[in-house]
């Protein structure tokens, strides 16, 4: 595939006639005053548009194109086909959970954007997490809108011959491929994880060569690859969530964005990511001797998992087929999703210390903090993958890993 794009690519320069140019963009913003390239992703063009409405009033948008390119290396072409994967989740998911969604205003297939609302005051959960902010009622929001996404698509709500069309119309091959690749496998290889400091090599080895580890990691790859239960966000990790405290008569929100690897794959997934990255904060905090942050970090994630089973258990009895998907079976996938979470946690987890694309929760730490942090995090990885079972209750399996971010 050709890095040269057969659409033209937007500029702060092009910006307000393409915006002035759509009629769904052009109802919210009669004027535009100012544009910002803010896209610090991977994989995208961000511009943040400001102006005015019709009534004279201050109004801003954020209109999202994506490159033919990996951003950070313009030689990997990268299928902008991930646009329309995001636009549709937007639209999907937006139904199905509007308060954490962001409203989606236009979609531009032709040009491979889409324009959603402003979010300038809130911020990158990552980053919160990073400068040691708690945000309380994150996880809480976080639970619920995976278990809204996940039974609102999955077969438990949607027409059996409908479904069918809707897993063929989200497959999502370049970016189901980047997951495939850096979190299953890459972390195995002795060439994705030359990046590890020397002081983390022997950790490294220790967990990404046991052959133990190896095998569960095969098995969660395999579910991945093969276990189309639900639309997934796909990629829910601490940084592709934004947020905005309760201030005055402002309500505190949560959002979460950036669902350009949306496909139908298995729902522990999205779990598992926001629980690896949670870890990794924690991770951080037991590095710097936080135990209090390591404490309230990891107690998130039973949180979030509370959240969702609460939310799943309230939308049951609207499933279509009660006969057989009977309250048995709801305990038999919970208990799955919860396999599952474990699982892709543990593989994210690894994968952010070991392979290209780590996270600032470590690398913002000096050298000697980053090898505690990157040992504790592999020692959690490996517990969750061997010394668990899907009958264990996730607030308490995280509770626990304090001890090991301990070392
Ligand atoms: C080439 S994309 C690298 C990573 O950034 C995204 O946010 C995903 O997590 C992906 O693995
Ligand atoms: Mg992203």
């Amino acid at each position: 595939m050709s890095t040269d794009p057969t659409y033209e690519l937007l500029t702060p320069d092009t910006v307000p006639g393409y915006v002035l140019g759509r009629p769904a963009l052009a109802a919210r913003l009669a004027e535009v005053t100012g544009v910002r390239e803010v896209g610090d992703g991977n994989l995208n063009l961000v511009f943040i548009v400001s102006g005015r409405g019709a009534d004279g009033r201050p109004a801003s948008l954020v209109v999202k194109q994506a490159l033919p390119y990996v951003r950070a290396d313009p030689t990997w072409p990268m299928s902008p086909t991930r646009n329309h994967a995001e636009a549709r989740a937007l639209a999907v998911h937006g139904a199905l959970a509007p308060d954490v969604v962001p409203a989606l205003y236009d979609a531009d297939p032709t040009n491979f954007a889409f324009t959603v609302e402003d979010l300038s005051d809130h911020r990158v959960w990552r980053g919160a997490l990073v400068d040691g902010q708690r945000h309380e009622g994150v996880a809480t929001a976080l639970g619920r809108y995976v278990a809204e996404i996940a039974f609102g698509t999955s077969a438990l709500t949607v027409d059996a011959e409908a479904l069918k069309g809707r897993v063929a119309e989200a497959v999502n091959p370049p970016l189901c491929k980047i997951t495939e690749l850096l979190v299953f496998t890459a972390p195995y290889t002795a060439e994705g994880r030359e990046t590890v400091a020397k002081a983390n090599r022997a950790d490294a080895a220790a967990y990404a060569d046991d052959p133990d580890v190896v095998a569960a990691i095969g098995a969660a790859k395999w579910n991945f690859m093969t276990r189309a239960e639900a639309l997934i966000h796909g990629d829910l990790h601490s940084g592709s969530v934004m947020v905005r405290a309760a201030d005055g008569s402002r309500r505190a929100s949560t959002k979460a964005f950036d669902s350009e690897f949306a496909f139908y794959g298995p729902i522990g997934f999205d779990l598992g990511l926001l629980a690896a990255n949670l870890t990794l904060a924690a991770a951080r905090s037991a590095a710097l001797d936080d135990a209090d942050e390591v404490t309230w970090r990891l107690s998130q994630i039973g949180l979030a998992w509370d959240a969702f089973e609460s939310r799943w258990s309230e939308l049951w009895p609207s499933r279509i087929d009660p006969t057989v998907w009977t309250d048995r079976f709801r305990e038999q996938h919970l208990a799955r999703i919860r396999r599952d979470l474990f699982d892709a946690a543990a593989a994210e987890t690894a994968r952010r210390v070991l392979g290209p694309y780590p996270v600032a929760d470590i690398e913002t730490l000096d050298a000697g903090h980053k090898v505690r942090a990157v040992r504790g995090a592999l020692a959690t990885a490996r517990h969750l993958l061997l010394a668990t079972t899907e009958a264990d209750a996730v607030g308490a399996v995280f509770t626990k890993l304090g001890d090991l971010l301990a070392g």
